[in-house]
């Protein structure tokens, strides 16, 4: 046989062992082709200052506005620290940057911020920031008319590291002028592998017109969640003028998001692989972390919690598995959107997710339909964004905003027309 016909045997061989393997897996080249389209057809969509989102129940006009402009060279991916946090007053949108940068949303439409001068540069001892050391929320209290911060503090010179609260003046949100009032134990190190800042908690609103609750994290200190002479792993109640403190609930691991909704608490928590919650927050109730939880930790150490049930801990109403990498909660409590009215929305981060990034879960908003008596959490929307989504906040009228990271940006959900 001549050189010329082995080689066309050889190719025809190939071929039809190509065509075989093509006529086998048709289905799974179609998909991926599909696929494909799909997602490129999303990402172009997505890439746009305004699009359309087709939910369940309304379509809506997402208007998507960059902050770079305002943000001081971040970069989650070298840094990683938490992009910042929004609040509202009588419909006035506020951000707060990770580095205490304060600002106004003057005029969305147009991307104009209006800064507004603080002292938190001497507050926040951001020289002794390290990691991802940051601002960990902004609460305009309408009680009291007061502005509360809540960031990571450390102190190096007694290897220390906590939670902070500083608080405001309203001041017609000109000049802010911060007091330090709150601090957390001092969690000791000897190297800055010993604790975990982004395991921080550190979300605070009101109780009441006295009081203020604030999440605080476990720092991935062993066990310290169990303990009650701890501040940590906690939701703490917090006495708004001496600012004496105790334990209102506690085996938490790391709760970024806090709200109240007819007269219930809610609280997100960031769990182990598999294992983010929504809980329902009851005084004195012990959670669980870290003897129980949902999901084992990421090197799927199996045998070092009780998976199976919560024993005699308070079970959370909501698991999401696998985890989204929760972050705020928020309620929505209006009529603008009124099949939206009661519902829970969820801001989820995550960000490993690769090629076909919205298969997988996270980089969304989510939207928890719950039961007339607000207990049980009837289903869950997944509204795919395509970033990481730190904090949301609606508006009294009912307008939705929410800040991103990958792509630093400030989001506004409106109906679409
Ligand atoms: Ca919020």
């Amino acid at each position: 046989m001549s050189i010329k016909s082995r080689a066309l045997i050889t190719f025809i061989i190939l071929f039809v062992i190509l065509i075989f393997i093509s006529f086998s897996f048709k289905k799974e080249f179609k998909s991926i082709l599909n696929l494909t389209k799909f997602y490129t057809i999303k990402k172009l969509n997505l890439y746009k200052d305004n699009y359309k989102i087709d939910t369940v129940l309304y379509d809506l006009k997402i208007s998507k506005r960059s902050i770079n402009n305002i943000l001081n060279k971040y970069n989650y991916y070298t840094n990683n620290s938490p992009v910042g946090y929004l609040d509202s007053y009588n419909n006035r949108l506020f951000f707060i940057t990770g580095q205490g940068s304060f600002y106004e949303v003057d005029d969305f439409q147009n991307s104009k911020f209006k800064k507004i001068k603080n002292n938190l540069n001497s507050i926040l001892n951001k020289n002794n920031f390290v990691k991802s050391m940051s601002v960990r929320s902004l609460y305009i209290d309408k009680y009291n008319d007061k502005i509360f911060i809540s960031f990571t503090y450390h102190e190096p010179e007694t290897k220390c590291v906590g939670l902070e609260i500083a608080e405001s003046n309203l001041s017609n949100f000109t000049n802010l002028q911060f007091m330090s009032k709150f601090k957390t134990q001092c969690i000791k190190y000897d190297n800055f592998n010993d604790f975990n800042e982004m395991s921080s908690g550190g979300k605070l609103i009101s109780l009441t017109e006295k009081y203020l609750l604030l999440t605080t994290g476990d720092f991935w200190q062993n066990d310290i969640s169990q303990n009650d002479k701890k501040d940590y792993g906690k939701v703490l109640i917090i006495d708004k003028i001496n600012y004496n403190h105790s334990i209102f609930s506690s085996g938490h691991r790391n709760q970024q998001g806090l709200t109240i909704y007819k007269d219930k608490i809610y609280a997100s928590e960031h769990g182990p692989r598999g294992g983010d919650e929504i809980n329902s927050i009851v005084k004195n109730e012990n959670y669980g972390w870290p003897v129980v939880a949902y999901g084992p930790t990421y090197k799927k150490d199996y045998n070092k919690y009780y998976l199976k049930d919560h024993k005699e801990y308070k079970e959370p109403l909501f698991v999401f598995s696998p985890s989204i990498g929760i972050s705020d909660i928020e309620f929505y409590n209006s009529d603008y959107l009124e099949r939206w009215n009661g519902d829970m929305l969820v801001a989820s981060m995550k960000n490993n997710t690769g090629m076909l990034r919205q298969l997988n879960p996270g980089l969304s908003l989510y939207r928890l339909k719950f039961d007339k008596n607000h207990e049980k959490v009837l289903y869950s929307e997944k509204i795919f964004i395509d970033d990481r989504i730190r904090d949301i906040e609606i508006l009294d009228n009912g307008l939705i905003f929410f800040v991103t990271e990958e792509n630093p940006s400030l989001y506004k959900v409106d109906l679409m027309q």
